[in-house]
Order: C-alpha cells, then sequence, then structure tokens
C-alpha cells in the first residue's frame, strides 16, 4: 500500500513537473516598453491645460501613472544606461553621450537582455540606448547588441528634409538647438511613423510570445517635426511662456543655468513659435503611440502584456529663461511614467517620488524573472498596488558640470514636499525648493535659516557613496566642442 502511495506521488509530481513550462509559458507576462525621446509632462494626463495626448491618456487611465516620476541624470545615453542596467550613473560613471555601458561592464545583464536569457523574444524599434539624434537616426547608434534578437532602425522623411529644418539658435547643431519643421507628407513617411509600423508588425509576428518589444520613439527630441494637423491643434496666441517672478534668477545658483544669455537672447515669438513646434511634436508622437497601442488590443495581447512607457528625461521650456535639459530643475529631472499591468486591478495616480532605475526591478518581478543581485533601483511593485502605499526613498537626480577646467556634480534630492540640490556638496551653490508652496522653483530658499534643520534632513538623503574622483567630460566631446561656433553648446 505504502509502495503503491509512493507510486502515485511520483507519478503525481512527474506530471506536475512535466506541466510546469507549459503553465509557466501561459502564464508569462509579455512586456512592451515603449521610450520617447526628451518627452516632458507636457501631457493631458499630467494635467498640461494645452497639450493634446489622448493615447498616452488612455494608457495612463489603464495603468498607474506616476506623478512624481525622475530621471538618474537629465540627458539620454546616461540615463538610458542608467534604466536599462538598473545602475545609477556614479555606478557606470556614465555621465556623456559616448560611452557604452557593455564598455564599462562587459558582462552586465541589461533589462531586456534578462528577458532574451529567459526564453523571451527581445525586440527593440528605434532608440533605446542612445542614438544622436537627428544625424544618427537610421543607424544603430550607441546600441547594445547582446540586448536583442532583432533591432530596427527606421529612418523617415524627417531625417531626408533635414535641410528644410529652421533653426533659431544657427550656432548650436541641431540635436541641441531650437529648432522645428512642419514636415511633409504622411505621418506614416516619418521616423516615429515607421517606429509604430515596425514595433505593430513585431507584435504581429510574435503575439504567441513570450515577447519584450521596445519602442523607442525619437520625438520631441529637437528637431521637433510633426505634419500640419498637428501644429494646428496649438494656436500660437495661446501657447505662452512661463509668467515668473522677475528677480527670481538672482537667487539661483550660475552653475545651476546653462542657458546663457536667458532664452538665449531670443524674443518671444520665436520661443512661442518653437514652444508649439514642442507641443505639436508630442502630439505626433502620441498619435503613432496609439497606433502601437491599438494593435496590442486588437491582436487581444492587453491581457497578458505589461506596458511602460517613459520619457528618458524632461525638457525645460522657458522655466528660469532655460531650454533644453542637462539641468537639474523640476521640468528636467521629472519624467512621464506610466505602468499599464495586464488587466490592472489598481488603477489611478502615485503622488511618491520614484526614480527611472526601478522599472528594472518592476519589470523583472512582475515576470518572475531573477535580476542581477546589484540592482539599485527599487520595484514599484508596492505602489502598482497601492499607489499611496507608504514610500519613504527620495528621488535622486545629478548632473556634471565642468567650471574652470574642473569636474563638478549636482545632486538633486526629490521629496514630495521639498527638492534640494547641491552643487559640489554645496560649494559651488545649493538651492531648496518648497514643493508645496512654490511649485514652479522660483523661492531658492537654501540661505534662509528657518529652514536649516530642512536642509540637515535632506542632506542625509544625498547619496552616501559617490565616485572618490569625477573624470572630466571625455576627449571625443572635447573635440566636438572645439568645432562648435557656440560656447555654451551642449550634446545632444
Ligand atoms: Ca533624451
Amino acid at each position: 500500500m505504502a509502495m503503491k502511495t509512493g507510486f502515485r506521488a511520483l507519478v503525481l509530481l512527474f506530471i506536475c513537473l512535466s506541466a510546469l513550462p507549459v503553465f509557466g509559458a501561459a502564464t508569462k507576462f509579455n512586456v512592451l516598453f515603449i521610450a520617447v525621446d526628451d518627452l516632458n509632462v507636457s501631457l493631458g494626463c499630467y494635467e498640461h491645460p494645452l497639450v493634446k495626448s489622448p493615447n498616452i491618456d488612455k494608457l495612463a487611465a489603464q495603468g498607474v501613472r506616476f506623478d512624481r516620476a525622475y530621471c538618474q541624470y537629465p540627458l539620454c545615453n546616461p540615463s538610458r544606461s542608467s534604466l536599462l542596467s538598473g545602475l545609477r550613473p556614479d555606478t557606470s560613471r556614465i555621465y556623456n553621450n559616448e560611452t557604452a555601458i557593455r564598455k564599462v561592464f562587459p558582462e552586465i545583464v541589461t533589462l531586456p537582455q534578462l528577458f532574451k536569457n529567459n526564453g523571451y523574444f527581445s525586440a527593440r524599434v528605434g532608440k533605446i540606448y542612445h542614438y544622436g539624434v537627428p544625424d544618427q537616426i537610421g543607424t544603430s547608434g550607441l546600441d547594445d547588441v547582446p540586448s536583442w534578437n532583432v533591432s530596427i532602425n527606421p529612418r523617415g522623411r524627417d531625417r531626408d528634409d533635414q535641410a528644410d529644418v529652421i533653426n533659431f539658435t544657427p550656432g548650436r547643431q541641431l540635436g541641441a538647438a531650437l529648432c522645428w519643421m512642419e514636415a511633409k507628407g504622411s505621418d506614416e513617411e516619418q521616423t516615429d511613423g515607421k517606429v509604430a509600423a515596425e514595433a505593430i508588425r513585431l507584435l504581429e509576428e510574435h503575439k504567441d510570445g513570450p515577447f519584450f518589444i521596445a519602442a523607442g520613439f525619437y520625438r520631441p527630441h529637437v528637431p521637433d517635426v510633426a505634419t500640419k494637423k498637428y501644429f494646428e491643434l496649438y494656436p500660437l496666441e495661446k501657447v505662452l511662456l512661463p509668467q515668473e517672478p522677475p528677480d527670481h534668477i538672482a537667487n539661483i545658483p550660475p552653475i545651476a543655468l546653462t542657458t546663457k544669455p536667458l532664452n538665449y537672447g531670443l524674443d518671444e515669438l520665436k520661443l512661442r513659435t518653437f514652444k508649439r513646434a514642442y507641443f505639436a511634436s508630442i502630439s505626433f508622437v502620441d498619435a503613432q503611440i496609439g497606433k502601437v497601442l491599438d494593435a496590442l488590443e486588437r491582436l487581444k495581447l492587453a491581457d497578458n502584456t505589461i506596458v511602460v512607457l517613459f520619457g528618458d528625461h524632461g525638457w525645460s521650456l522657458g522655466e528660469h529663461g532655460q531650454w533644453q535639459k542637462q539641468l537639474l530643475f523640476e521640468e528636467v529631472a521629472r519624467v512621464p511614467l506610466i505602468i499599464a499591468l495586464p488587466k490592472a486591478a489598481v488603477t489611478g495616480v502615485s503622488p511618491r517620488p520614484v526614480e527611472l532605475v526601478g522599472i528594472y526591478p518592476t519589470l523583472a518581478d512582475y515576470c518572475g524573472l531573477k535580476p542581477p543581485a546589484n540592482l539599485e533601483g527599487r520595484s514599484l511593485r508596492p505602489l502598482l498596488e497601492n499607489p499611496k502605499a507608504r514610500w519613504l526613498v527620495p528621488a535622486v537626480t545629478q548632473q556634471l558640470r565642468t567650471q574652470d577646467g574642473k569636474a563638478i556634480m549636482g545632486y538633486s534630492v526629490r521629496t514630495e514636499h521639498w527638492r534640494y540640490t547641491e552643487w559640489d556638496g554645496g560649494a559651488a551653490g545649493s538651492e531648496l525648493y518648497d514643493h508645496m508652496n512654490d511649485p514652479h522653483e522660483w523661492q531658492n530658499l537654501a540661505k534662509d535659516p528657518r529652514y536649516t534643520k530642512t536642509i540637515v534632513d535632506m542632506k542625509k538623503m544625498m547619496p552616501r557613496t559617490k565616485p572618490d574622483v569625477i573624470p572630466l567630460p571625455n576627449q571625443n566631446k572635447k573635440n566636438e566642442e572645439s568645432k562648435s561656433a557656440s560656447p555654451s553648446k551642449a550634446p545632444e
């Protein structure tokens, strides 16, 4: 009898074991990973009063929208290298657009590679790792080959018609200029139209999964390009510049600012015309993203696919007279981040400060994959289950500057209430902003004795381990800068 029971148990065990991979495969979530280059929170779902982004808004309603999400470094390659490796910029020491993460860590297992190593079909369309935009559109850029089974580099008409781009800052190269173009041809002919089409084709081909399909959209990175109908959404008279107290800039440490002279010295009409193009470009990319999200539903994949959408860093549109990125103000450190779980039981808005470096552990967690032990971000799972769950960790963003030939790092710590920024440990300046009372960061309270205790508390949240030696920007960048006509040229 005992032997019979033992045999039955063995058979049962065998059945269970043989069923496991099938069961496992059937319940593996797919991932649709949507990166949008240089997208700040000028979106309907982030309560922007003007910008039309119905498709991203719809996704936000289906998942959790992180209202206080921050990049780790407000520049393409450092930000993307961080979130795709799960490591902070100070660990990889990637602070520029020239160094590939695998050059620093040859044995690294990146986020898409983890999926690939676990039997997923892993594919990239467009800009996921760094690409120089617009010149490297259509190339592999700074891609990481081991991350993917398939990589696709669309090139659209916007790239071919580049000579028609209007540059309001002619001393600056197109990737770092206030420049724009009303595109000729259809949406489908533009690079992002092709990104959408290729992503949809991959979804159709691999709908049986499991897949990790990454769609990297190029807009609203400059040049801001969109077809006519998206410009028509924004009558110029409605696109205004920030109305700020005139003297507030005097209280900002000069090292915090990069746009010099303020607003590049451009007249208001040009600035508003450019800003309109940035908005048009957002609505254009939103429409392309919508096609991919519609395909996900049409192919009945929405019920077993996690959708992540993020901007790699924010973008300043005239706040403090500043434009572009590489700044530690709220508009640039803050990014849109939406995660929609399949059949999400919980939807809503999370007010907690979170970091893009948390995407890697979150996706590994939900897909049951064991990530490398050294990931530095925190899984967002508690907030996807309860967007208002207790969450005491702040978000940290950093930015390297050079001043008088010396490398200076700025670190900015964001809690729900405060932003505290130190340049060179405070020696080159510090900033404290009270976001409950000053959401535009107009009053730097760092020197106000009433906030001494707040600063002591914020200092405790600064990164504990920092590199002993911070490298100066590398030789490549120096060479590029020496070619530039503008002393204030920033890398794209
Ligand atoms: Ca970017």
